[in-house]
């Protein structure tokens, strides 16, 4: 039996590639050096399946010239806002992707900002490692308590309910915005609020914690008007994407005071950063780092390869990405 062709972008975990060489014929890319559409297209001549991460762009254009053999986009990551879904179906090529296994850790990091931002960790050890640190005093560096604070979850798939479950040991109350309302029996175990007006939520919260995937009815979904809905001592965390928040707006707002701060994870154009971003203090900034545990990655590469193995068996993969998703 031919093993299926698998062209993927980017370096993954050892042991991934090691079962995808045994596996498929896969075509790895050793020095990880990102791909330009052209290089992609040129990796894809003759294959069967593309694996591609949130570093390449796969869109309608280049969908339309990828060879007729591209069968599956066997995505390695959760979020799918750098593939055009219409333009797959278009041409019957199935999109699977990597939910589940990142779940905890991404969920973990959102919290770890979450409890950053107002205790000024970032701040505080910056100052540490300097060596300038003149010593305790009753009102140095005084942040803000986070129990018994109002925690708005904007998305409430797998990873914001793993926020809220997390949340909840820090005796925060949670409240939550959805395209659906939970189940009554999740919403009491995590002891959480739905808001249907998402404007309504922002206005009444504290911290809020961005955990939707992106699309296009999400892309800047916290603009300029939802933002002025924050009361000036809110904090802002976002582990989703970064175009679900209009990141100039962000920056004006944390430069005025209007939000307090803000642990972001993920930006409108990675790696670039806002440069105003990287002046203020107010902000804990991580390099979109949700996923990047040793087990969580090589769980995605599992996942991709039991995709491809699935599909290229002849069956539907599970993880079938249609048209809308959940993280
Ligand atoms: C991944 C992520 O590392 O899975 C996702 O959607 O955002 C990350 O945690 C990345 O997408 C890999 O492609």
């Amino acid at each position: 039996m031919n093993k299926p062709v698998v062209a993927v972008t980017r370096k993954l975990p050892p042991v991934t590639e090691t079962r995808m060489m045994e596996l498929f014929e896969a075509r790895l890319n050793e020095n990880d050096r990102p791909l330009g559409a052209a290089d992609i297209l040129a990796k894809c001549d003759g294959a069967d399946v593309l694996v591609p991460t949130v570093t390449d762009v796969i869109d309608a254009d280049l969908i339309a010239a990828l060879p007729d053999s591209i069968r599956l986009i066997a995505n390695f990551g959760v979020g799918v806002n750098h593939i055009d879904l219409a333009a797959a179906a278009a041409r019957t090529i199935q999109v699977t992707n990597t939910p589940g296994v990142l779940t905890e850790d991404t969920a973990d990091l959102t919290i770890a900002l979450l409890l950053s931002v107002p205790r000024r960790l970032v701040e505080g050890a910056r100052l540490a490692a300097t060596g300038k640190w003149t010593g305790w005093t009753p009102t140095f560096m005084m942040g803000h308590r986070v129990t018994g604070k109002r925690l708005g979850i904007i998305g409430m798939g797998r990873i914001g309910q793993a926020v809220a479950r997390r949340a909840r040991g820090f005796g925060i109350s949670i409240h939550y915005h959805n395209r659906r309302r939970l189940h009554p029996e999740i919403e009491e175990e995590l002891e959480a609020t739905y808001w249907e007006s998402l404007d309504q939520m922002l206005a009444h919260m504290d911290l809020i914690s961005v955990n939707c995937p992106q699309t296009p009815d999400t892309y800047h979904l916290l603009n300029a008007e939802r933002l002025d809905k924050l009361q000036p001592h809110a904090v802002i965390v976002n582990t989703a994407r970064g175009g679900i928040i209009d990141e100039a707006a962000l920056v004006e707002r944390l430069e005025a005071g209007a939000i307090a701060g803000a642990g972001l994870d993920v930006y409108e154009n990675e790696p670039a950063i806002h440069p105003k971003l990287l002046a203020l203090d107010n902000v804990v900034l991580s390099p979109h780092l949700g996923s990047a545990t040793h087990e969580g990655r090589i769980a995605m590469g599992e996942k991709v390869i039991i995709n491809i193995k699935t599909f290229s068996d002849g069956h539907v993969p599970l993880d079938r990405v249609l048209d809308g998703i959940d993280v």
